[in-house]
């Protein structure tokens, strides 16, 4: 049986009130509800706030480049597909440096979460606007407004055929952990963009503004399967914020589609050292 303790990690040095103490509760939570043993899952991520999140939890994780928390989870799935990776990663880091990946990912559907902690801005580098920033948001470096358009993560995955796709709010913590826990039983790429608070750096996406706007999908009677319906959906922001699955599609996994991996994870499969000796030979 597996417990909320055995996922205890160290103590946290995020800034008090941030919304990523309840993202850090609701993978665990997630976690546990599943009866996921930590050495059966991966926590994969970047370089921000976001990125601390494995540091957190006593499981396998690895800590990667900023922009670059996809392409060592694409790795680490193929190398061993029995284990659950999760990606977590900051709107900057995803969708900025990293917005290269976040669109193959989609395309090769590998059977990965990914958790974006969408907090519409820079946190670790204190505050800078990040893609998903709204226009006119005032920061210390664009000090007359963002005039740039926000990035909606959502029309994207939607555009691209995402197998899943998900938006959470911090806030509704309950919530986040149904949706995390389906991300993680869908197969293939699953995408979960949190929508979380950063009290220090965002002083105008609060909880008190994401309150006020979130509603639930699920109570709508909402399909989630219609993809022209998904799209318009994903259009929905400003006074009113869905938040639930907004698009499901299943479609073959990359996994699937790699002829190796059908005999076994490759870390289970014999080396045949012959050949790679062979190769050494290249080079001497
Ligand atoms: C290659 C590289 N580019 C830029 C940086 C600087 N940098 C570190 S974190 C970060 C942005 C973090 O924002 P986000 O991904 O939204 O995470 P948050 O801190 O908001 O959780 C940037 C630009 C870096 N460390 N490495
Ligand atoms: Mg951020």
């Amino acid at each position: 049986m597996v417990t909320l303790k055995d996922y205890e990690g160290p103590i946290t040095a995020w800034c008090p009130g941030c919304g990523n103490f309840l993202i850090l509760r609701a993978v665990k939570e997630a976690l546990v509800g599943l009866n996921k043993e930590p050495h059966e899952v991966l926590l994969v991520s970047g370089i921000g706030q976001a990125g601390k999140l494995p540091h957190y939890m006593r499981c396998n994780a690895f800590n990667s480049l900023h922009g670059r928390t996809l392409p060592p989870a694409t790795g680490a799935k193929l190398a061993n597909h029995e284990l659950t990776v999760v990606a977590i990663a900051g709107d900057g880091d995803c969708y900025g440096e990293g917005g290269n990946h976040f669109l193959h990912a989609i395309r090769r559907n590998i059977d990965i979460t990914l958790v974006v902690h969408d907090n519409q801005v820079y946190g670790l580098t204190k505050g800078q606007a990040s893609p998903t920033s709204d226009v006119g948001f005032v920061t210390k470096v664009q000090t007359e407004g963002v005039f740039e358009t926000a990035l909606n993560p959502i029309s994207i995955a939607v555009a691209m055929d995402a197998s899943f796709v998900a938006r959470a709010f911090a806030g509704e913590k309950d919530h986040l952990v149904q949706l995390l826990q389906k991300a993680i039983l869908h197969k293939g790429f699953a995408l979960v963009d949190v929508l979380q608070p950063c009290p220090s750096f965002n002083k105008l996406n609060t909880f008190m503004w994401y309150k006020g706007r979130v509603y639930k999908l699920d109570e709508t009677g909402y399909d989630p399967t219609d993809r022209v319906a998904a799209f318009q959906k994903s259009l929905e922001w400003g006074e009113k914020i869905p938040i639930g699955v907004i698009y499901t599609k299943e479609r073959p996994t990359m996994e699937e589609q790699i002829a190796v991996l059908k005999k076994g994870p490759l870390v289970k499969q014999p080396i045949d050292r012959s050949r790679l000796e062979e190769l050494l030979k290249e080079f001497m």
